[in-house]
């Protein structure tokens, strides 16, 4: 399977959109990055496969996750953390291609982060009807650097509330490229997706593919 983020969708102009102190909409940024970025998804999900972890409370998580770069994401019985290793296949997760690497620190000098190095990359598959309910990102040592998150394919209503869970929360339709930066007071605001709608993607099907790229050690 291969794909260009060019094909799609050609219609949507690049725009910067403030959502809050810290926190900013790069619209269509993705697509403005060259070469190689879907082809890449395709070779890290292949090599550390999606998967549905639990969470603490035992619930299975309806978004399937992996992992690339130096530290992974990981839910079970035990919390949420960081490790190195992909606890499913007993190695180290990939590592970061540079088309994930240039496109987070480009995105995140964009939004005034510049020196932003990721070593987290977190990759969230939902398929229609799945959801990812209102969270903060605080499983991060340092919360001094923002965070970069990439939608690809369908689209998807990403909540974005306030510092407290029952802070009103704004709706933002994210599309295929669009990709949201936050830090600084932003950065432990809470957020979601609500469930994703059906639809087919021209690149990439009936799915959403969401890369958040993080500095977690
Ligand atoms: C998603 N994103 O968009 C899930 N977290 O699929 C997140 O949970 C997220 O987009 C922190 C910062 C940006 C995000
Ligand atoms: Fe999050």
């Amino acid at each position: 399977m291969t794909f260009d983020l060019f094909d799609a969708q050609d219609d949507v102009e690049p725009a910067t959109e403030p959502i809050a102190d810290g926190a900013v909409v790069l619209r269509a940024f993705a697509r403005a990055v060259p070469g190689g970025l879907l082809a890449d998804v395709t070779a890290v999900i292949a090599a550390a496969p999606l998967r549905h972890l639990v969470t603490p409370g035992g619930l299975r998580m309806s978004v399937a996750m992996t992992n690339c770069g130096a530290l992974g994401w990981l839910s079970d019985r035990r919390g949420y953390r960081y490790d190195a290793v992909d606890p499913d296949r007993g190695v180290p997760w990939p590592p970061m291609p540079d088309s994930f690497m240039r496109l987070a620190r480009e995105a995140a000098a964009a939004a005034g982060f510049a020196g932003f190095t990721p070593d987290a990359c977190l990759i969230n598959r939902y398929v229609p009807g799945t959801k990812l309910s209102l969270h903060q990102d605080r499983d991060e040592r340092d919360h001094g650097a923002p965070i970069v998150s990439v939608s690809l394919g369908l689209p998807a209503v990403f909540l974005f509330g306030g510092l407290k869970r029952t802070d009103r929360a704004q709706r933002l339709s994210l599309r295929h490229g669009d990709v949201v930066v936050w830090g600084g007071p932003s950065r432990l605001r809470f957020h979601g997706v609500l469930a994703l709608a059906d639809g087919e993607h021209p690149l990439l099907g009936r799915q959403r593919i969401n890369l958040t790229f993080r500095r977690a050690g």
